[in-house]
């Protein structure tokens, strides 16, 4: 608080002063009391209190010259007074507002080194998250199809049975719609296609076959990823939802040695060299001839082990010659073109591979498994 050593409550007359040459000494003393103040305004509150002592209305020290030395001053002193009030008043309302600043300079300095970000300071660690198996095991098998020219197409896995079944030639009532029943799907009532047969969830990636082929003219050489979904009850090589990579190529010349020798390419980059692989004869309603494709064991290279139950053989995946009868959904000429199709369940791929023996390992979401394939 300021301190005021001089008594601006006496007028002149009582302090003294009667001739102009004594009020230079007078003011001077005023003003160094005041440098005194102004330098103990170091904060905020100092400041105010600064301000008020030096420029209230009612009783700051500049009030009280004016109201005990100006107003009563005898004639031969008043004009005196007044220049050297004036004076000291220009003085003070600028030293006031210099402190201000001053003040609040400081002030927004401290904040700002309080606030300061400690840069030596260890960050949080994060883990980094890696790509899940079943990712890798999908772009291994991309990446080979890719690099034999294939091109990556993706479909919707809310399908109709139209595109599910019927325009890969599995009527209704045909018994392979029983190896691949499914979760139906109602539409509400409002929509448009309510009261339309229900939407189901594909049982596989076949249906973009007949999609593609519908989008574009032949050649065709397409791989699809994604996610597939049956009824079946989950067991270690079970599971409701899946995965599959379709594979579909059609031209003009393609032959069962194209179909023979893709399938063995790409069994040999993906499990090794030293896999063999055999065509046995299967049934799809969509392929014709219809095979499924063997690979030998790739634990024990076909002499017999626990994973092939003794066998030397293990089943990989089904494939075949396009059925002519597709070509017919599609209005492609089955007289001139002919093409192959596979596929195949990538969880399994991945079981075999990496000699994992429980599928629900991959959907479970445990670190401690996960971790093992970074
Ligand atoms: C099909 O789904 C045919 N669309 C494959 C095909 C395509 C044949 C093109 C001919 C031409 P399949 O029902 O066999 O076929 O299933 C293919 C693979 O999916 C199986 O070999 C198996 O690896 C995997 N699979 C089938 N059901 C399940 C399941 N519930 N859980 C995990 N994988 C499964």
């Amino acid at each position: 608080m300021p301190t005021k050593t001089h008594n601006v409550t006496q007028t002149l007359a009582q302090l003294g002063i009667t001739r102009p040459a004594q009020l230079a000494p007078l003011f001077a003393d005023l003003r160094a009391e005041f440098a005194r103040d102004a330098a103990a305004a170091s904060d905020e509150a100092s400041w105010k209190a600064f301000r008020d002592a030096w420029l209230g209305r009612r009783s700051g020290v500049l009030t009280q010259v004016t109201d005990n030395w100006l107003k009563p001053a005898p004639p031969e002193l008043k004009r005196a007074v007044g220049q050297a009030l004036n004076d000291l008043r220009a003085h003070v309302e600028a030293e006031v507002e210099a402190r201000r600043a001053a003040v609040e300079a400081a002030a927004a300095q401290a904040a700002s080194q309080r606030e300061a970000l400690d840069l030596s300071l260890p960050g949080v660690r994060r883990p980094i998250g890696t790509r899940h198996l079943i990712r890798q095991t999908f772009e291994e098998i991309e990446r080979i199809f890719l690099s034999l020219g294939y091109t990556v197409v993706e479909g919707p896995e809310i399908e109709t049975p139209y595109y599910n079944f019927e325009a890969l030639n599995i009527p209704e009532h045909h018994p392979a719609r029983d190896t691949m029943d499914t979760f139906y799907l109602t539409m509400p009532p409002g929509v448009p296609e309510s009261g339309a047969p229900p939407h189901l969830l594909r049982t596989h990636t076949s249906p973009m076959q007949v999609r593609t082929m519908e989008k574009q003219p032949p050649p065709v050489r397409i791989i699809v990823p994604g996610k597939v979904y049956r009824r079946d009850n989950p067991d270690s090589t079970h599971s409701f939802m899946f995965h599959q990579i379709e594979g579909l190529a059609v031209d003009t010349d393609i032959t069962f040695c194209d179909f023979k020798g893709t399938v063995e390419y790409f069994v040999s980059q993906f499990f090794g060299p030293k896999v063999k692989t055999r065509l046995r004869p299967s049934y799809f309603p969509f392929t014709e001839p219809s095979a499924e494709v063997d690979a030998t064991c790739h634990v024990c290279e076909g002499s017999g082990c626990r994973i092939c139950k003794f066998s030397g053989w293990i089943e990989l995946f089904g494939a075949g010659m396009v059925d002519p009868a597709v070509y017919d959904f599609v209005n492609y000429d089955a007289k001139r073109l002919s093409g192959f199709a596979f596929g195949l369940g990538v969880d399994r791929f991945a079981l075999l591979k990496y000699g994992i023996n429980d599928i629900q390992l991959f959907f479970q979401n445990d670190a401690r498994f996960l971790r093992q394939f970074p």
